[in-house]
């Protein structure tokens, strides 16, 4: 059995890879279909982003679909960069520009939660990663979404190389480390990607089994 996800992000491809691999489904990405034209994202919320994406691709392969939109929203910077989470450092954003652009902002502004860990890491903003995930099944032309976050603390450094994305800098103080120092099945545990999958596996089985 296989799901599609339509995505190019190969962090996520990762995850989806880990957390589907025990339900014996594999996972197949954009990155499998190079011949798929670019998905422009013009929704203005996470949800309706998502289900751009699934519809897209779902139309062109004729197979249900499933999307995740994703990002970052940081208090200090009301809610930023949140939908433009990818492209956050502009033309050419990778990870490590969009990282760098937003603890620049966030030291301009003079953020801090007046806190620091043993190290010296100072927090700079409470935050939240967002989820949504969108499945279509081009056969019903019908949508199911799932949504989840999970909330965290900006840190003015990196800790860990797990992940991908923001993970670095993003610091889980019930677990007193940066989500980039979990191992994927503990990411998958508390993260917004892991919540809102939870909400549609059952969903995505039930499609697989038909
Ligand atoms: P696709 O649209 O091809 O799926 P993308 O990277 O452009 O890939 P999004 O538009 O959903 O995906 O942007 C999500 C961005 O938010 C992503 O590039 C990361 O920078 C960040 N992000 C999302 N989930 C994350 C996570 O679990 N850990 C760290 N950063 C994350």
């Amino acid at each position: 059995k296989t799901i599609v996800i339509a995505t190019k992000n190969s962090g996520k491809v990762k995850e989806f890879a880990h957390a589907f691999a025990k339900l014996g489904v594999d996972v197949k990405s954009l990155l499998d279909y190079p011949d798929i034209p670019d998905i422009p994202e013009d929704g203005s919320t996470f949800v309706e982003n998502a289900k751009i994406k699934a519809k897209a691709a779902a139309d062109i392969l004729n197979v249900p679909v499933l999307a995740d939109d994703s990002g970052l929203t940081v208090e200090a910077l009301d809610g930023a960069p949140g939908v433009y989470s990818a492209r956050y450092s502009g033309e050419g954003a990778t990870d490590e520009r969009n990282n760098s652009k937003l603890i620049t902002e966030l030291t301009a502004l003079g953020a801090s939660m007046n806190e620091e860990l043993s190290d010296g890491t100072q927090l700079l903003s409470a935050a939240q990663f967002r989820c949504a995930l969108a499945l279509y099944d081009p056969a019903s032309a019908e949508f199911i979404v799932a949504e989840g976050n999970v909330d965290g603390v900006i840190a003015d450094r990196p800790h860990g190389d797990g992940g991908f994305g923001y993970d670095p800098y993003f610091y889980v103080p019930a677990l007193g480390c940066s989500m980039a120092e979990l191992t994927k099945e503990e990411k998958g545990r508390i993260s917004h990607r892991g919540e809102a999958l939870r909400k549609l596996i059952p969903i995505v089985e039930q499609l697989l089994q038909d």
